[in-house]
C-alpha cells in the first residue's frame, strides 16, 4: 500500500517541491490548504492540470495551525505516515510587523498538530521545519547542530519553540520527530519579497524595460544560499533514517546580497549600481549579518549533499524570470495593440 504523506505549507515553495517528490516516489499526499479570497495554489496547479483527471495521489484539505479542531479532523480522516509541517508566517522581516501571530503560526503552530497526532493515538513520522534563522546572532562560524541558538526576530524566536518542542516530543513519547534545520534555499518558485526571487525578477524586468528601479535594504548581509529542490530531498532522507535526529542542511558557502545582485545582473549583461537604491523601509530592527551552515553530519549520516551551485542557483532564477518577464512584456503588447485600436475605431 502507499505510503500517506500529510504536508502544512503546501502551497509554499518548499511544499510544492516536497509533493512533486513524494508523488514521484509512489506516496498519497494530503496537502493542508488555507482559504483564501484569491487562488493561492499556484505553485501545485501544474500537478493538477487536468481538471477531470486530476493527480488522485495528490489531495487538499482545507485547514489552518491556528485551528486545532481542523488539525484533529485532517490527522482523524487521514491518518498519515509521514507528516511535513512547513506551514509557516515565513518572512522574517514581516515578524516584526506581525510578532504575535507569527509566533502563533510559527511556534504554537507545531504543537498544535503534535497534540493532534497524541489526541487522534497516531505515531506518523514528524518533520518540522526548522531553520537557521535560529542561529541569528551567530555564536560560532560555521554552525552545526551544536551551536547555540540566538534569535533576532519574532521569526526566529517562534522557530526557537518550535524547534524544541519537538524535540521534547521525540524525547517525551518516542516519536519519530526530526529537525531539519536549513539554511536559506531559493528557487524560480520562491516569493517574490525574498531578496533573491526581488533582486531575479527586478533584474530581468529591468532588461526588458518594464522596471527602473530596485530598492533593497542591507547589502552586506550574507547567506549560505541553495537551491529548494535539493533542500526538500533531505527532509525525505532525515524521515527515512534509521533514527530521528535533528540536522543542519546547508552549502558551506556563504555570500553577500551585493554578490547575489553582481551575479544576478551580469546575466543579463547590466551594472546593478545604476539601478539599486538602498531604502531603510527593507532595514530589520535586529539583523542577521551571517549565516553559514557545516552539513557534514546530513553528508555522513543520510549521504546528502547540495547538487546545485550558488551560480547555477541564480541562473535557474533568471533564466526562468526572464521568461515571465518576456511573457509579462508580450502582454502589455498585446493591450498597448487592442487599445490602440479601440481608439482609432472610436475615431472614425
Ligand atoms: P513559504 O513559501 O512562505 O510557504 C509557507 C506556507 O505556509 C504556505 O503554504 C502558506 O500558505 C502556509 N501557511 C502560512 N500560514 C499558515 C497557517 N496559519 N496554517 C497553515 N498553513 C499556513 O515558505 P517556504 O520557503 O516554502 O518554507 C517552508 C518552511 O520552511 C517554512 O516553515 C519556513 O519557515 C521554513 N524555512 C524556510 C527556509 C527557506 O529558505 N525557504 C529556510 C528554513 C526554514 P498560503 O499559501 O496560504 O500563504
Ligand atoms: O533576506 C537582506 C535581509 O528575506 C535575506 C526565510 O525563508 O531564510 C529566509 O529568511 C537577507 C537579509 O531571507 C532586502 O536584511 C536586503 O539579511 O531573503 P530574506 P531571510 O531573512 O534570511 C531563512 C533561513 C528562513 O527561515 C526564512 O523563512 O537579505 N535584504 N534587502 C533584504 N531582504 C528582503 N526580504 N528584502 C529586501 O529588500
Amino acid at each position: 500500500m502507499a505510503k500517506r504523506a500529510l504536508i502544512t505549507g503546501i502551497t509554499g515553495q518548499d511544499g510544492s517541491f516536497l509533493t512533486e517528490l513524494l508523488l514521484d516516489k509512489g506516496y498519497e499526499v494530503y496537502g493542508v490548504i488555507r482559504r483564501s479570497s484569491s487562488f493561492n495554489t499556484d505553485r501545485i496547479d501544474h500537478l493538477y492540470q487536468d481538471p477531470h483527471e486530476p493527480d488522485t495521489r495528490l489531495r487538499l484539505v482545507y485547514g489552518d495551525l491556528n485551528d486545532s479542531s481542523s488539525l484533529n479532523t485532517i490527522l482523524r480522516q487521514i491518518k498519515p505516515d509521514e507528516i511535513y509541517n512547513l506551514g509557516a508566517q515565513s518572512h522574517v522581516r514581516v515578524s516584526f510587523d506581525v510578532p504575535e501571530y507569527t509566533g502563533e503560526v510559527t511556534g504554537l503552530g507545531c504543537v498544535r498538530l503534535l497534540e493532534a497526532l497524541r489526541e487522534v493515538g497516531i505515531q506518523p513520522k514528524f518533520y518540522q521545519a526548522s531553520s537557521s534563522e535560529l542561529y541569528g546572532k551567530v555564536l560560532e562560524v560555521p554552525q552545526t547542530e551544536n551551536t547555540p541558538f540566538y534569535p533576532r526576530s519574532p521569526y526566529g524566536c517562534a522557530k526557537a519553540y518550535a524547534y524544541y518542542i519537538t524535540v521534547n516530543y521525540r524525547e517525551s513519547y518516542d516519536l519519530f520527530a526530526c529537525n531539519g534545520i536549513l539554511f536559506n534555499h531559493e528557487s524560480e518558485r520562491r516569493g517574490e519579497t525574498f531578496v533573491s526571487r526581488k533582486i531575479t525578477r527586478a533584474a530581468t524586468r529591468i532588461k526588458l524595460g518594464l522596471q527602473n528601479k530596485l530598492y533593497l535594504g542591507n547589502l552586506d548581509a550574507q547567506r549560505d544560499w541553495g537551491y529548494a529542490k535539493d533542500y526538500v530531498e533531505a527532509m525525505w532522507m532525515m524521515m527515512q533514517a534509521e533514527e530521528p535526529d535533528d540536522y543542519v542542511i546547508a552549502t558551506g558557502e556563504a555570500h553577500s546580497v551585493r554578490e547575489f545582485l553582481d551575479e544576478s545582473f551580469s546575466l543579463v549583461d547590466l551594472d546593478w549600481k545604476e539601478y539599486v537604491e538602498e531604502d531603510p523601509r527593507y532595514y530589520r530592527p535586529a539583523e542577521v549579518d551571517l549565516l553559514l551552515g557545516d552539513a557534514s553530519k546530513a553528508k555522513r549520516v543520510l549521504g546528502w549533499e547540495r547538487k546545485v551551485s550558488f551560480k547555477n542557483l541564480v541562473r535557474i532564477m533568471i533564466d526562468h524570470d526572464l521568461k515571465l518577464a518576456q511573457q509579462e512584456l508580450a502582454m502589455q503588447e498585446v493591450a498597448t495593440s487592442a487599445l490602440a485600436s479601440k481608439a482609432r475605431w472610436g475615431a472614425s
